[in-house]
C-alpha cells in the first residue's frame, strides 16, 4: 500500500505524504514510496510539485521513531542514507517543489521541507528538530540545510534546545515564506504553483538548477553556473514566444517546454 499519493492536476501535481495515523511519520516504506512518485511525474506536463501531509494535523510528524528505535550503528547508518538519498533527489528534481506546510513539520518532516525549494505553512504549523532530545543527530540533513537557511547560531539553538517555534516564529527566521489560515494553504499553494508553471519551463528549471549548483561555490564559480543557465534558454521556442511578446506589446502565449 503506497504511502506517498501522486496526484497530477494539469500542470501541476500533489505529493501526498498518506500515513496519516501515525502523523505521516517517514518508515523506510513511506522514503521508498516517495522515491517511486518522484518517478512517475511526467515531466513533461507537470511543471511544477506541491508537497503536503494527508490530513489536517501533521505534514509529516518525523522519521519513524517505533521503527529506528532498536536499529543497530549499521542500520542507522542505512536508515539515513536511504533518507538522504531521497531528499537530494527530490532536491536536485529538474522542476520547482513546493512545501506546503499544515500542522507539525518536525524531525524528518522538517527536513523534508527544507529539500523542497521553498515553503509555505498554515497559522497551525510546528516546526522544530527534536532529535537531541530523542538522544540522536538529525539523520535526513537537518544539520546542513537548516544552517543554510536559517543561519549556524539560529540552526545551532533549535537543535541543541530541540525547542519547537510556531508558524509565525518559522516565516520571522526565513524557514518558510508565507504563513496562511489554515483552510487557504493549499489553494495559497496551488496559486504559486500555477504562476510557477505559468512561465517559460526551461528558464525555470534552469534558474533551479542555476540556484543549487551555484550554493556552495565562490561567487566567481557561481555566476558561470548562471553563465550556463542563460545561454540554455536562447534560441528555444519559449524564449522567442516570450521576448517577442514584450516587443510586440502582447501577452505572451502558453509557453510550450520547447
Ligand atoms: N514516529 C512514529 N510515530 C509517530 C511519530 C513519529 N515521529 N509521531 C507521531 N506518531 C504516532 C504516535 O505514536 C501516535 O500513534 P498511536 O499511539 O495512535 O498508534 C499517532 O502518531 C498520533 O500521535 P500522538 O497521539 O502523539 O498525537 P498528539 O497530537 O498527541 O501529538 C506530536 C502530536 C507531533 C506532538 C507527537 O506525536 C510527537 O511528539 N511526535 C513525535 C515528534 C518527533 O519527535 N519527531 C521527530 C522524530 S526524530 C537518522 C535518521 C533520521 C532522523 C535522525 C537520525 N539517522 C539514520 C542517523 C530523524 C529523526 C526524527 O525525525
Amino acid at each position: 500500500m503506497p504511502f506517498v499519493k501522486y496526484e497530477p492536476k494539469g500542470e501541476i501535481a500533489y505529493l501526498v505524504i498518506d500515513r496519516p495515523e501515525a502523523l505521516n511519520a517517514l518508515n523506510a516504506q513511506v522514503l521508498a514510496d516517495l522515491s517511486a512518485a518522484l518517478d512517475e511525474v511526467d515531466l513533461e506536463t507537470v511543471r511544477c510539485l506541491i508537497v503536503r501531509g494527508a490530513g489536517e494535523k501533521s505534514f509529516v510528524a518525523g522519521a519513524d521513531i517505533a521503527q529506528m528505535k532498536d536499529l543497530d550503528p549499521a542500520a542507522g547508518e542505512a536508515f539515513g542514507k536511504q533518507g538522504n538519498d531521497v531528499f537530494l533527489k527530490l532536491e536536485s528534481f529538474p522542476i520547482p517543489v513546493i512545501a506546503a506546510i499544515g500542522g507539525y513539520a518536525l524531525g524528518g518532516g522538517c527536513e523534508l521541507a527544507m529539500s523542497c525549494d521553498f515553503r509555505i505553512c498554515s497559522d497551525t504549523a510546528v516546526f522544530g528538530q527534536p532529535e537531541t532530545g530523542l538522544g540522536i543527530t538529525p539523520g535526513f540533513g537537518g544539520t546542513q540545510r537548516l544552517a543554510r537557511l536559517v543561519g549556524p547560531g539560529m540552526a545551532k539553538q533549535m537543535i541543541y534546545t530541540a525547542r519547537n517555534i510556531k508558524a509565525d516564529e518559522a516565516l520571522r527566521i526565513g524557514l518558510v515564506n508565507a504563513v496562511y489560515p489554515a483552510d487557504e494553504l493549499y489553494a495559497a499553494a496551488e496559486k504559486l504553483a500555477l504562476t510557477i508553471a505559468g512561465n517559460a519551463p526551461i528558464a525555470v528549471r534552469a534558474c533551479k538548477k542555476a540556484i543549487n549548483d551555484g550554493a556552495a561555490l565562490t561567487i566567481e564559480e557561481a555566476v558561470v553556473c548562471e553563465e550556463k543557465a542563460f545561454g540554455s534558454c536562447f534560441g528555444t521556442a519559449d524564449q522567442r514566444e516570450g521576448m517577442g511578446a514584450f516587443l510586440e506589446k502582447r501577452k505572451h502565449g502558453p509557453y510550450t517546454n520547447r
